[in-house]
């Protein structure tokens, strides 16, 4: 019998992740840039054993259907093939997120099941490979390996593509992420479907190409000289150029609510009142709003009045992730 634990903490990308050159090796169209969280992460624990028939995968405690095991399946054979044996295995993972409210990330718990994996069949991959590993996972999945700002290289094959901390002299820990958590009805396309459809059917696909690596300087520069204004900046404006992409999509789709907009226009109006703070989002309704922590009691009282308690989140910067037992 084989076991082992880790945790790995969810992460969001300041310059997005959107599209890819090759689906199964989940190589990206771009890199990408991310700040790992502390409030959000996976625990998850893998047991190799030849008492097991099949592979099972519980998370939050719960026996998982087909469609989801099937994913992990295909995650666990890249670690079987690489310890060469065959042994089935019981995956069991638990999101610690502050309510429930659909933030269940894949990018914590795929790099929590690689850092397990690693652990319980003794590989000893160092984290540049783990981070690999976790790519084939879930792309944002290998950001989550490190701790801080990352960002993920987008390589041009197997080896070359992983994530790698991005120097920083602590500037993330004057930062904070206030998430405000948008309830939506709409039954939402997948960051797996939405970024296929766009780089396969927009007409502004190719703008967003020609622009990301121009934003990725920029907000290197940022944290480089600890330019929040800069840093701010250019992440809503790399995220809002992703989003644009979904209108021209065949068929357009778009991941904003009424609620969204609202959002998104309260953080324009707490800048006019002078208070330094920018948005992005994900393939979802949900805002994150950057601040840092000298204006962070602001926002979040904006925020909370504006929707409801329970709808805001804050976090800050996180680490990367702990081998747990
Ligand atoms: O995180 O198809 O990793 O950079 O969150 O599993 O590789 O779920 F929505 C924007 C994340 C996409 C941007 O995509 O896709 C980002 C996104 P997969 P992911």
């Amino acid at each position: 019998m084989f076991k082992g634990k880790a945790r790995a903490y969810t992460n969001i990308a300041l310059i997005k992740y959107w599209g890819k050159k090759n689906e199964e090796l989940i190589l990206p169209m771009n890199n990408s840039l991310s700040l790992t969280l502390d409030a959000f992460y996976t625990e998850t624990e893998v047991i190799f054993s030849d008492s097991y028939m099949v592979d099972e995968f519980y998370l939050d405690g719960t026996l998982q259907d087909e469609k989801a095991t099937k994913k992990v399946i295909q995650f666990l054979d890249l670690f079987r093939k690489e310890a060469g044996l065959s042994l089935k295995a019981s995956v069991i993972s638990q999101n610690f997120v502050p309510t429930a409210a659909g933030l269940a990330s894949s990018a914590s718990g795929l790099a929590a099941l690689a850092g397990a994996c690693n652990t319980a069949l003794k590989l000893g991959l160092d984290d540049l490979s783990l981070s690999r590993f976790a790519r084939r996972g879930s792309g944002s999945a290998c950001r989550s390996i490190f701790g801080g700002f990352v960002e993920w290289e987008k390589g041009h094959d197997d080896l070359s593509s992983y994530a790698k901390p991005v120097p920083s002299d602590s500037f993330e820990d004057d930062l904070a992420m206030v998430f405000v958590l948008i309830n939506d009805q709409k039954k939402e396309v997948s960051s797996r479907n939405g970024m296929r459809r766009t780089v396969e059917t927009s007409n502004f696909y190719q703008g967003w190409l020609d622009s990301v690596e121009g934003d990725l300087y920029q907000l290197k520069q940022a944290i480089k000289t600890k330019d929040f204004q800069l840093l701010g900046e250019t992440m809503e404006r790399n995220g809002l150029k992703m989003h644009g992409t979904t209108l021209a999509a065949q068929p357009p789709f778009t991941y904003w609510s009424p609620d969204s907009l609202k959002a998104m226009d309260a953080v324009r109006q707490l800048r006019k009142k002078g208070i330094p703070c920018y948005f992005t989002m994900d393939a979802g309704p949900n805002v994150k709003v950057l601040v840092e922590n000298s204006h962070l009691s602001e926002v979040q009282e904006t925020f909370t009045k504006l929707f409801s308690k329970e709808q805001v989140i804050t976090a800050h910067a996180g680490p990367g992730i702990a081998i747990i037992e």
